[in-house]
């Protein structure tokens, strides 16, 4: 394994570095991230991520991709970009000079096993002050937070990091094509009636009854609902690492449920929150 003589400190100080809690893995000679397809054993970690400053996560493979590529034109930071996680079909790994771009599949249990490679592989290779960000998709409009670990249910608190959502919204300008908005997300665990949606293969309630519901949860402050959000801002919290969700809304709930099927306008849309994430990369790091 990589970790080095007095690196161990890493575990329990913060200097920048990601802290893991997790002391056994010292112990394992060659860590296999398997769901990523990279292991400290058989790739220079150091060499190859070292240089990671910001991972984006966001559900889509070819969306990963696409990001990894405007962010490499955007900075001129790399004339290609390359899936790390090449080796596995279940997620995609790329890499833009000093930004990860990952997928994460659909739901909190696929974001929290590649959310925990990543970790994982930022902390082997020594990355120094790295933020995450999810930029995703969401319908337009507080749950209790949990896990279950050994068969006992685990609260871990869903706090947002204030100050890196404040300097994200502050990245939006006034003649963007879109609007932006700090607000609350409720985090579902289905696409479909647990967004209380009428048009999925079931539905038990009316029309009434989920415009009712839309209106309580909008006068708490949500102004949107995905699937990923809880979860995410819950593992950045546990791992001591800034980061904040940024999501384009494809549907305005009030209006209706279905997605459109202009795939040209839904791949515009996607590129918003990477406009605005891509603006505080180049605040932050100078590009
Ligand atoms: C947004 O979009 C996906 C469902 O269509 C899900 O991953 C999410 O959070
Ligand atoms: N993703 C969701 O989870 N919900 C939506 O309405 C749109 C995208």
């Amino acid at each position: 394994a990589v970790f080095e003589e007095g690196k161990e400190d890493a575990l329990h100080t913060s200097n920048g570095h990601v802290k893991l809690h997790n002391a056994r893995l010292k112990s394992i000679q060659d860590d296999h991230l398997y769901h990523i397809a990279l292991s400290t054993g058989s790739d220079d970690l150091r060499r190859l991520f070292g240089d990671v400053k910001v991972v984006c996560f966001g559900g889509q493979a070819t969306r990963m991709e696409k990001f990894a590529w405007f962010i490499a034109r955007e900075f001129d930071v790399s004339d290609t970009v390359h899936n790390f996680a090449a080796g596995t079909d279940r997620y995609a790994v790329y890499k833009a000079g000093p930004v990860l771009s990952v997928s994460h599949g659909i739901g909190i249990p696929s974001l929290s096993i590649v959310f925990q490679e990543i970790v994982k592989l930022i902390y082997y290779a020594g990355c120094e002050n790295v933020t995450f960000f999810r930029i995703g998709t969401c319908g337009g409009i507080g749950l209790e937070p949990g896990t279950y670990i050994l068969g006992r249910a685990v609260e871990r608190p869903a706090k947002v990091d204030s100050d890196l959502i404040r300097q994200l919204h502050a990245c939006s300008q006034n003649e963007d094509k879109f609007k932006t908005v700090l607000g609350t997300t409720l985090c579902a665990d289905d696409f479909y009636e647990g967004q209380g949606r009428m048009d999925g293969a079931f539905c038990e309630h009316e029309e009434e009854e989920k415009l009712l519901w839309l209106r309580e949860i909008a006068d708490r402050g949500v102004t949107n609902m995905e699937m990923e959000s809880l979860g995410f801002t819950a593992l950045c919290d546990r791992a001591n690492i800034p980061g904040a969700v940024c999501c384009v809304t494809l549907v305005d709930r009030c209006e209706g449920d279905g997605i459109t099927n202009n795939l040209q306008l839904l791949q515009e849309w996607q590129t918003y929150p990477q406009i605005l994430v891509a603006r505080y990369i180049r605040n932050r790091l100078d590009l």
